[in-house]
């Protein structure tokens, strides 16, 4: 899974990223439209370790979540009706990268500190969501007026049903962003979704609002989480709240002392883990277990992928000649110990390709060789 941090200049993306992998890249130098910070970070999960005394392994291997910061966006928000930028803010190679990430998280600056300007002037929270939904409905129209320009050309000469059919939604998708609209409020049908699926839409990306405050407006949480709430009423879009600078230099404590400090602060999860879970819940995925001599591993897949695709995830091999898989739940397994008494008690279960794996399975995948 892949998320790319955006956000206005000198909001806090870095320090996010830094307080998300745990990692060390420079704040404050201003990296806007330079370059960006990619980084991969371990999601912490508990069932890993009592999976391993099942399987009688020594390893465990989490699934990963890959950061990319990317830079600021620097230009002030516009009317995409009247006043269109001939080129984007965001270099073509990050907003390339962005196009491939599952997910987008908008780092939104709430904290106030006169020694780090705002390019817009003063602080305004809403004004920055406003400007960088535009800024991806932009990129997103250069895209689409560029294909149908193409479209066109093609259909004069050709009338396929497929080009017509191209024509035709993203003829709807361009109308959408005109409206002002994200492409993610739209309800996209899986042969729509399959067609689109290589323009990488940043509209249509789900949104995770990242509100980034100061220590001291910790106290004023519950407020300004109200204050956000209603973007969480938009299609595929989440709020979470956090200090950013704070949460940072807590991620480079060693873990005892990150504790203690939590504690004092009030905080009962770190950032990583709330991110993670936020995230997790807004693209709707969910994590399924395998095990073997060597080790005992997480895997990511969206709720209502089925077997055969968690088999895909594995090994291409796997997918192909997939036969069936064993399936039950780590709980059941764990508090078994093993499979042999799982199996005696009936709670290990056979289960075809289109078995839709639940959160927290463990699969045994059989597959017949191919080659
Ligand atoms: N006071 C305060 N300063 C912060 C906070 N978060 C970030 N900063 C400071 O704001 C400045 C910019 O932070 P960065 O994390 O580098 O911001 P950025 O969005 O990555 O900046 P660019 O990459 O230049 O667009 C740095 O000097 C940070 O130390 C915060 O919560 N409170
Ligand atoms: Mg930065």
């Amino acid at each position: 899974m892949r998320i790319g941090i955006v956000g206005r200049p000198h909001v806090g993306k870095t320090s996010v990223f830094n307080a998300l992998a745990q990692s060390n890249a420079v704040v404050g130098d201003y990296t806007s439209n330079k370059q960006y910070n990619l980084s991969t970070v371990s999601v912490p999960d508990d069932r890993l370790e009592p999976l391993t005394k099942v399987f009688q392994c020594n390893k465990m291997v989490p699934a990963t979540i890959d950061y990319i910061d990317a830079g600021g966006t620097t230009q002030s928000a516009r009317n995409p009706n009247v006043d269109r930028p001939d080129n984007l803010e965001l270099n073509a190679g990050v907003l390339a990268e962005l196009r491939t990430v599952d997910a987008l998280a908008h780092v939104v600056r709430l904290f106030e500190d006169e020694t780090v300007p705002h390019v817009d002037g003063n602080v305004d929270g809403e004004r920055d969501i406003e400007s960088v939904n535009l800024e991806f409905t932009f990129a997103d129209l250069q895209i689409i007026e560029g294909r149908l320009n193409r479209l066109e050309k093609l259909l004069q000469n050709q009338k396929t049903p497929e080009y017509q059919n191209e024509f035709r939604v993203l003829e709807t998708y361009k109308q959408t962003l005109e409206d002002g609209k994200p492409l993610r409020s739209l309800e996209i049908s899986d042969a729509d979704e399959k067609l689109i699926r290589g323009y990488g839409f940043l509209s249509q990306k789900p949104l995770l609002l990242i509100i980034n405050i100061s220590e001291d407006q910790l106290q004023d949480i519950d407020n300004i989480y109200k204050r956000f709430s209603d973007f969480e009423t938009q299609e595929q879009t989440a709020v979470i709240i956090l200090a950013a600078q704070l949460e940072m230099e807590i991620a480079q404590l060693d873990p005892d002392d990150a504790q203690i400090f939590m504690v004092e602060m009030g905080l009962n999860q770190s950032a990583l883990d709330r991110f993670i879970q936020t995230s997790y819940q807004l693209m709707g995925l969910i994590t399924f277990f395998t095990g073997g001599e060597k080790e005992a591993r997480a895997w990511t897949l969206r709720k209502g992928q089925t077997a055969v695709e968690a088999a895909g995830l594995i090994h291409t091999d796997f997918e192909q000649g997939f036969i069936r898989s064993e399936c039950i739940n780590w709980k059941d397994l764990t508090e078994c110990g093993s499979y042999t008494q799982a199996r005696s008690k009936g709670l290990l279960r056979t289960e075809g390709k289109t078995y839709q794996v639940q959160e927290g399975d463990v699969l045994n995948i059989l597959a017949n060789p191919t080659n």
